[in-house]
């Protein structure tokens, strides 16, 4: 195993990683910026790197200031964590040039997935379906940009090859706008992501958001566990996730689920990642993949049994993946809440001192946060607090189970998007299960 690591992220993941190098006795930095001093998992590292000032980009993007905290600390790997520096090329290129592991993909498959023209055209050949779309980048001929579009059928979408999470997008519903959302797409684009390729797609209405999580070690063993449904969400932020998808089907799983594991197989893919779906009228299309692990992680964790976090750490210390997929068996269903520092109503940031905390417990509920009674949370940073999981042997279960957990939370002090959350699950729609990403802001008025 790994003798130490420098954990280069903050919050509920800082924790939870720190918690699974404690299960396998990994010994753990915690590279903090001056506002985080008094963090949970800075409190319990085994020993500390302040990395910079409070901005990100002065500590959790300064990639010489944590490569640094490794050297001086003598730690083997770094993990990054989701956001800041989890999935840029050229940092994890720079740690493993410094001698560390990068904790995730090679360099060049970040790279790979960055660019979302190369995932796709990668994804397309090796099996996995995609949204009907131009064949890569589009090109400089307008006559070409229509007679496309005009094949795909309106309405379309433009998106930047540099973009994704929602970011650098346009959808064009007729011909007349359809060049100048171009040119306007990809000027934006370059200013952007320095980047000017844009590529087209076919428009999806109503299309569900369903993502297949995936294990790999890199030495030719690869397995999914399953999906996660992340469609309710608001402005690409996902407020409530659900494991496995309502309605689809162990066929459906097996399926699109096998030509996940193949592609990681065919681009040599190490470490935990994410196969982005929009699922609609009953079949998958490929959009984006995360090569990080995600937020939403714990709710595969609790169908499946299998720890993710820990497994990223065994994998980057060279192990090879201890299970085949016919190991792995779902069971039960798991939702998870994001919790923000936020009003539940306007969604303004919340930050500030915490007073009372009183976190929910019995059967079936998990808590992944970071705050204590006393905690201030940070202006600076994302307002995610924590994450409540709740798991049951059925949807219906979980929900039971959730609503509860929901109730009996007491965050004191700074407002919280927990009324935002009871009010989804007294939703007919949402119980109901399987409603599309535009359910939450359309109900919401928005
Ligand atoms: C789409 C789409 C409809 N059709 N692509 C937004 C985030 C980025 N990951 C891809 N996104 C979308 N791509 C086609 N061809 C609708 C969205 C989309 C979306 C996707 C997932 C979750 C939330 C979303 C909210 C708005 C739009």
């Amino acid at each position: 195993m790994l003798d130490k690591i420098v954990i280069a992220n903050r919050g509920e993941i800082a924790l939870r990683i720190l918690r699974a190098c404690r299960e396998v006795g990994i010994k753990t930095v915690a590279a903090y910026s001056t506002a985080d001093r008094s963090q949970k998992h800075v409190l319990l590292a085994d020993e500390t790197v302040c990395i910079g000032p409070p901005q990100s980009a002065d500590s959790y993007l300064n990639m010489p200031a944590i490569i640094s905290a490794a050297e001086v600390t003598d730690a083997v790997a770094i993990h990054p964590g989701y956001g800041f520096l989890s999935e840029n090329a050229d940092f994890a290129e720079r740690v493993e040039n410094s001698g560390f592991i990068f904790i995730g993909p090679r360099p060049e498959t970040i790279r790979l997935m960055g660019d979302k023209v190369s995932a796709i055209r990668a994804m397309r050949e090796a099996g996995v379906p995609t949204v009907p779309g131009s064949d890569g980048a589009l090109g400089e001929d307008s006559d070409d940009h229509l007679r496309m579009a005009r094949e795909i059928g309106y309405p379309v979408i433009i998106k930047a090859a540099g973009g994704g999470g929602g970011r650098g997008m346009r959808v064009v519903h007729s011909e007349a706008t359809l060049l100048s959302a171009i040119t306007v797409t990809r000027s934006e684009a370059l200013a952007a992501f320095g980047n000017e390729a844009v590529y087209m797609e076919k428009y999806l209405e109503r299309p569900r958001h369903i993502e297949f999580q995936v294990l790999a070690d890199g030495q030719g063993l690869a397995v999914h566990l399953g999906e996660r449904d992340c469609s309710m969400q608001r402005r690409h932020q996902k407020v409530i996730e659900e494991a496995p998808a309502p309605g689809i089907t162990e066929e459906q799983r097996a399926t699109v689920g096998g030509r996940c594991v193949e592609a990681c197989l065919e681009i040599g893919y190490r470490g935990a990642g994410t196969f982005e779906f929009l699922y609609q009228d009953g079949e998958f299309f490929f959009i984006e993949m995360n090569t990080r692990v995600q937020v939403e992680h714990p709710i595969t964790e609790m169908i499946t049994g299998i720890d993710i976090v820990r497994a990223q750490l065994e994998i980057a210390a060279g192990l090879p993946l201890p299970y085949r997929q016919e190991d792995i068996s779902l069971r039960g269903h798991a939702m998870e809440c994001r919790i923000n520092a936020e009003d539940a109503k306007t969604f303004m940031p919340c930050p500030g001192p915490i007073g009372q905390w009183h976190a929910p417990g019995g059967p079936g509920i998990r808590v992944d946060s970071h705050i204590y009674s006393g905690y201030e949370v940070p202006p600076y940073y994302d307002s995610m607090i924590g994450k409540l999981i709740a798991h049951g042997d059925s949807r219906e279960a979980a929900i039971a189970r959730m609503r509860t957990a929901l109730a009996e939370t007491v965050i004191e002090g700074i407002r919280t998007n927990i009324p935002l959350h009871l009010e989804i699950f007294s939703h007919a729609a949402f119980r109901a299960g399987g409603t599309d990403i535009h359910y939450l802001e359309k109900r919401l008025g928005l």
